[in-house]
């Protein structure tokens, strides 16, 4: 694996996770109540060997810089070649964004140059799975490929969402389509790509000339370099998932408290690393009840909680209840709370006696391709004061002060 060098693109804003990724982009929102999402793809990386990584941010950056840092807790900074975030180039009076994922890459040339590497397997940011990298590689060399590309069979309903590729025998790509209206199979991209190095320049530096393209690896790359007829799938078995929608990301970090979760973030063998605080342990008060749930350092719980993701440093009040929701870190929340299929983002603070998640479903009022579940999201940041009652699919923006007593139904907002 020393010929590889990992890129994790990490600048998509993650658009249809609504109010969560306003400040922060996707691959830094926090999970499974410890983690952020770039995680899952930095840990595989060292997990299978691979040292050498450029995170590719534009969106917001700033913290997910320090969230990767040196890349300490991924051992990065004392392991050969270390992480290096790459962003856009920019100067006072002026930013140059990536154009697009294939653009993202083209304008690091010079840094994937410096490593001279054989290799590079070009990741998303915004994906929880484990993979073995190494795998893909060596499968990538034993097809004698220039490009392969991870998939996965998605139920057809689906398809329409992803890359969309035809195979033959050999599991050679004979087609590809990305996001077609009318998908013409079910095997979709993951997103996750193996290139020869030396190739995939040659193909970057032509496509910034044309000025008719996206300079999108799935839109526009991927298609054109099928003329070469050593383009490969590589099936993958295990989980993945994209948590891009708001019922995904809920659904996904919920599957974590299943009695069996289909996803292990347990293995031993595949840890997942993360910079987070030092925090005491979680107190659990002799009034407090937990249930089916992950409560993670730094709580302090007087209330009764069931079903949920409790991440570092959340207070719980006497007498308030939790229940299938995901609380993200440093959120405050008084006595006589109480919450139902919610998402509450980082240091946000619910004063006593507020009602959240109750009645039944409508449709949201602000924005329905983006709020289209029953789950109530609460920015980051945001301080919902006494006494107010939010319905199902409510929104309530980031930076908020919600004032006391405030009545919400269901599929309204505060922005
Ligand atoms: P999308 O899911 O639409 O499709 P895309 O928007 O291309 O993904 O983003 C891919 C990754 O790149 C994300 O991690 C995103 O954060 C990041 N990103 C996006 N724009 C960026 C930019 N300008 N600079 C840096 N990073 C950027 C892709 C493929 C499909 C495939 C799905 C699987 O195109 O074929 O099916 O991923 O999820
Ligand atoms: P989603 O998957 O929710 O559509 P993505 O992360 O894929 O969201 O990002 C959607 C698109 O928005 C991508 O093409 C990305 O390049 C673009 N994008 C990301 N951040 C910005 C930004 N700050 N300004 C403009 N476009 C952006």
């Amino acid at each position: 694996m020393q010929n590889v060098l990992g890129l994790i693109l990490a600048g998509g804003q993650g658009t249809r996770l609504g109010v969560l990724t306003e400040k922060i982009p996707k691959p830094a929102v926090q999970f499974g109540g410890k983690y952020r999402i770039i995680d899952f793809t930095m840990s595989n990386c060292v997990n299978s060997g691979i040292y050498r990584i450029g995170v590719l941010t534009q969106y917001r950056p700033h913290l997910l810089n320090k969230h990767i840092g040196i890349g300490k807790p991924w051992d990065l900074d004392r392991k050969g070649g270390g992480v290096t975030i790459l962003q856009p180039y920019s100067t006072l009076t002026e930013s140059v964004w990536y154009k697009g994922t294939a653009d993202a890459v083209y304008q690091n040339i010079e840094f994937i140059d410096e490593y001279e590497p054989e290799y590079i397997v070009v990741l998303s940011g915004d994906h929880i799975y484990s993979m073995d990298y190494s795998e893909f590689v060596y499968y990538h060399i034993s097809k004698n490929a220039l490009a392969t590309i991870a998939c996965m069979e998605v139920p057809l309903s689906e398809a329409h969402r992803f890359g969309i590729m035809i195979t033959d025998i050999d599991n050679k790509i004979v087609e590809f389509q990305e996001k077609p209206k009318e998908p013409k199979s079910n095997l979709a991209s993951l997103g996750i790509y193996v290139f020869n190095w030396k190739f995939i320049k040659d193909v970057l530096i032509e496509d910034a000339k044309n000025e008719s393209s996206d300079h999108d690896f799935g839109k526009n790359i991927i298609p054109n370099i099928l003329t070469t007829d050593r383009v490969y799938a590589f099936p993958f078995e295990g989980y993945w998932q994209d948590v891009g929608t708001i019922r995904s990301y809920w659904e996904t970090n919920l599957e974590l408290v299943r009695p069996i979760p289909p996803f292990n973030i347990h293995d031993p063998n595949w840890r997942i690393y993360t910079r987070s605080e030092e925090m005491q342990p979680a107190y659990i008060a002799p009034e407090g009840e937990v249930r089916n749930s992950i409560v993670s350092e730094g709580c302090e719980i007087y209330g009764t909680i069931e079903n949920s993701v409790i991440a570092q440093g959340v207070k719980l009040g006497k007498g308030s209840v939790i229940k299938n929701s995901v609380i993200m870190a440093k959120v405050e929340i008084g006595d006589n709370v109480y919450i139902e299929d919610a998402i509450v983002a980082e240091n946000t603070i619910i004063k006593n006696g507020c009602k959240i998640g109750i009645g039944e479903f409508a449709e949201s009022k602000y924005d329905k391709k983006v709020y289209d579940s029953h789950i109530t999201v609460i920015g980051m940041d945001t301080v919902v004061e006494e006494e107010c009652v939010f319905g199902k699919n409510v929104v309530i923006g980031n930076d908020r002060i919600v004032p006391k007593g405030t009545q919400i139904e269901s599929g309204g907002y505060y922005i």
